[in-house]
């Protein structure tokens, strides 16, 4: 399936219906008074976040979405019936955003979320709605108002705990197929992956997590370069990341080389991105020569992002040791966050 993580739409709410003017009409009865019903208000456009959909394909072929009229109001006060809500379905972790004015409307990150995108038009009032002392037969009703009408952006930031991120070829792929349920596509080429995967890793009993593998980054992908940069926007919401370097590959000369370009296109994505904890993991330490080289690496890593792990995703070493600190890390980051929820709410 085609994964779609930004489009744009246009959202209008149900116009109200119009009020009514009419008067009682019964046998015997000369001259009754104003009986013109309310119109009914528009119905509203309405997202609400879905937990089946992992793309916001389905929005690409549907790019208008228009909310049902209110009925007009009728004679003997009857009022008109309420516009049909239009509901948009999209998945947990969309952003909306107004497309002229760039301010947020709604982020939908649990499911079941709902927002109004364009709300409905108020009904117009019936004529006996405007019974007075001083008019006792008004001849006028009022028109129902226009729903809103709007573009909105739309975009998808997957809801991952953890994201792999690093060079192409660095076997993020081959990881989260040996740390989950699926199975994305793994070759010994660049660029192999081309949109995001998730996969819920399971770890200690009944603890899981859940991991992006992203496409791969390159030198410049912040200017396009390579697949570009864009699939960051996946990893924006999670509180670790992997980072994954392909041990076979390590300069002895120059070990920070890929570590250190990836790094400077986290923080030209995005400040936040490029400052998130970090494991830092050499993978295919199954290589000869490739355990030597990542010592190497180690040695040369500034403190705070050792110890360096050594793993290969191909025979399994040192995976489920990774899996359980990533684990301990996100429980570690959970607490104070708890912790930081607490104070605020105390304060
Ligand atoms: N020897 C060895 N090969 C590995 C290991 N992990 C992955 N590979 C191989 O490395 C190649 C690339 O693996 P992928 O998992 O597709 O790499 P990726 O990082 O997802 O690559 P992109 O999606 O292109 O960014 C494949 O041929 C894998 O079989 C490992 O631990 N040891
Ligand atoms: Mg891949």
């Amino acid at each position: 399936m085609k994964f779609i993580d930004e489009t744009k739409i246009r959202v209008i709410g149900g116009d109200g219906g119009r009020g009514c003017v009419s008067f009682h009409r019964e046998k015997f009865i000369s001259r009754g008074g104003p009986d013109g019903g309310n119109g009914g208000a528009g119905g509203d456009v309405i997202a609400v976040a879905d937990a089946q959909l992992t793309t916001l394909l389905d929005l690409r072929y549907h790019k208008e979405c228009k909310a049902g009229r209110g009925q007009h109001g009728m004679g003997s006060d009857c009022h008109g019936r309420r516009g049909e809500d239009f509901i948009v379905k999209v998945p947990v972790g969309t952003i909306v955003r107004d497309a002229r004015t760039g301010e947020t409307i709604g982020d939908l990150d649990k499911a079941g979320d709902r927002v109004v995108l364009a709300a409905g038009g108020r009904g117009g009032k019936g004529n006996a709605h405007f019974v007075s002392s001083t008019n006792r037969s008004p001849r006028f009703a009022q028109p129902g108002e226009p729903g809103e009408d709007r573009e909105l952006e739309i975009e998808l930031r997957l809801l991952a705990d953890v994201g792999i991120i690093g060079v192409p070829n660095a076997g993020k792929s081959t990881l989260i197929s040996v740390i989950s349920a699926v199975r994305p596509k793994i070759a010994d080429y660049p660029f192999t992956t081309l949109v995001p995967n998730l996969g819920v890793v399971s770890y200690d009993e009944g603890k899981s997590f859940v991991v992006a593998d992203i496409p791969g980054l390159i030198e410049g992908a912040h200017q396009g370069h390579g697949l570009g940069d864009k699939f960051l926007r996946h990893v924006t919401r999670t509180s670790v990341l992997i980072h994954l370097l392909d041990a076979s590959r390590i300069d002895p000369k120059n070990p920070l080389a890929d570590w250190s370009t990836i790094n400077r296109e986290l923080a030209l994505f995005d400040e936040e991105v490029g400052t998130k904890p970090q494991i830092v993991v050499a993978n295919k330490i199954d290589i000869p020569e490739a355990r030597e080289n990542a010592m190497v690496l180690e040695k040369n890593l500034p403190d705070s992002y050792r110890p360096l792990h050594l793993i290969s995703a191909v025979t399994g070493e040192g995976v489920k040791a990774l899996v359980q600190k990533v684990g301990m890390q996100l429980e570690r980051a959970k607490r104070v966050k708890g912790e930081e929820a607490g104070d605020a709410a105390g304060s």
